[in-house]
């Protein structure tokens, strides 16, 4: 009877949870824009989502990420009404051509527009940043009118790219501050109470380029948080963005419906946890599309020291991730998300940061580098021109220490989430570029340079 119990706890958990997970993912799949067939279908059999009988009125169903119908048939010159209801987990809206329609639906709410009349095919779509993208659209056809006449817009903005560009010989302006890449020790006590805020930002991601990156506190990466094994963390979380925000820190062990669920813009959560494991972690939106959240620029890194880690002269850390450019001053494309076509690499959110502007230190001082991959997708090779390390330390463990076998590692190898850090000295002045490599992407900006000691940089190294 055990077995028993446990089998059906175990499939009623997975009836619950599995459509949860699937939004999770969403971000990853092509969508959920429903085709033809479904939305006729629906239409002919369902009251809830598709065509009632009375001409002219639509009940439509809006989900996590999807639009049910995803089209309908209306008369030319008719004015329609629309009955919405929401029921995603999240919230959702729907707007012709993303101006006029429903407010914003909250999880359950439902609410009832007129639009039209229509002389030619139309679009709707739910408005929270990245859900058109993964689907969420409701094509309006007019009955005798052609559906690709190009009055609709939508094929057409697919096919150009009006992305941000990057000018590879652009350098910053002269009020530009690089992310400090400088790591502090972990504050005193034992337990660290810590807000961070939720929200949308535009950014310069490289020289005179800027994206609507989602941010905590602002900036990309958010900040860098430290800690000891048993140290008590408290966040409080204040989404005072336009969108649903969350937090997932890696260095948790709590329950992804809790902690980790979206606030809605205006609220606020507490995630508290014990730091039980040593290593960097990383920490991330997960709200849906989570590859959106964090291709976007919402992730940072938690530093929770392994006990009895050496002192060194200097320490600091890089965050590795890759942007996926939108148009100048608009979020990241989150197609490009889905199809690993990633624009630029970087270190702590900016390209080509640390050439730009080199990190000062002294020949033979122990250096200690920690990196994290945040991805959203791509991995890290982590390399250092001109120096080898003694050290190496990754995802919890010691993989490399100074003893006999003088045994030298050349790159940290990271995948998207893991991290991990190197110690070495540079033997003589001079400079010494790092950079993932994987060199395709060193070339799209990942790529940064130590200066050894008092030596002329005349920039670039090219
Ligand atoms: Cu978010």
């Amino acid at each position: 009877m055990q077995a028993r119990t446990t089998i059906i706890g175990g499939t009623i958990a997975a009836v619950i949870l599995l459509p949860l997970l699937l939004l999770f993912a969403a971000g990853v799949t092509a969508g959920g824009r429903t085709d033809t067939a479904d939305g006729k279908l629906a239409g002919r059999t369902d009251n809830v989502a598709g065509v009632v009988a009375e001409p002219g009125i639509f009940n439509i169903e809006l989900g996590d990420l999807f639009v049910k119908p995803g089209n309908i048939e209306v008369e030319p010159g008719q004015v329609v009404k629309l009955n919405v209801v929401n029921n995603g987990s999240v919230r959702h809206d729907l707007k012709l051509e993303g101006e006029t329609g429903t407010d914003m639906l909250d999880p359950g709410e439902s609410g009832t527009i007129e639009i039209g009349p229509f002389d030619g095919p139309a679009l709707m779509w739910c408005t929270i940043p990245g859900h058109k993208q993964a689907g969420m659209v409701l094509e309006i056809a007019v009955k005798g009118v052609a559906a690709d006449n190009g009055h609709n817009g939508h094929a057409a903005a697919e096919g150009v790219d009006n992305a941000a560009k990057i000018d590879p010989q652009a350098t910053p302006a002269a009020d530009w501050k690089p992310f400090d890449a400088a790591l502090k020790p972990a504050p005193g006590g034992t337990e660290h109470k810590i807000t961070m805020s939720a929200g949308e930002t535009v950014l310069e991601v490289a020289p005179g380029v800027t994206q609507e990156m989602w941010t905590f506190n602002g900036q990309v990466p958010g900040p860098i948080l430290r800690a000891r094994v048993g140290d008590i963390i408290t966040l409080t979380l204040r989404n005072d963005g336009k969108m649903g925000h969350s937090m997932d820190f890696h260095a948790s062990k709590v329950a992804w419906n809790d902690e980790m669920r979206t606030i809605n813009p205006g609220e606020e959560l507490v995630y508290q946890f014990e730091a039980k494991h040593s290593g960097i972690f990383m920490y991330h939106c997960g709200t849906a599309p989570a590859l959106h959240h964090i291709g976007n620029g919402m992730f940072g890194a938690i530093i929770v020291d392994p006990p009895n880690l050496p002192a060194v002269d200097k320490e600091f850390v890089f965050v590795q991730s890759e942007f996926y450019l939108g148009p100048e001053g608009e979020p990241g494309d989150l197609t490009k998300m889905q199809n690993d076509a990633w624009d630029i690499v970087v270190f702590n959110g900016y390209h080509n940061q640390y050439t730009h502007a080199p990190i000062r230190v002294e020949a033979h001082e122990r250096i200690r580098v920690w990196v994290l991959d945040a991805g959203p997708s791509e991995n890290s090779s982590f390399h250092i021109v001109g120096t080898i390390f003694d050290t190496m330390y990754k995802e919890g463990a010691y993989w490399l220490q100074p003893d006999e076998t003088h045994g030298g590692a050349q790159a940290l190898d990271l995948q998207p989430a893991q991290g991990g850090f190197v110690e070495f000295t540079f033997d003589e002045e001079g400079l010494y570029p790092f950079l993932t490599h994987k060199f395709s992407n060193a070339g799209k900006g990942a790529m940064g340079i130590f200066q050894a000691g008092d030596v002329e940089f005349t920039g670039g190294g090219h």
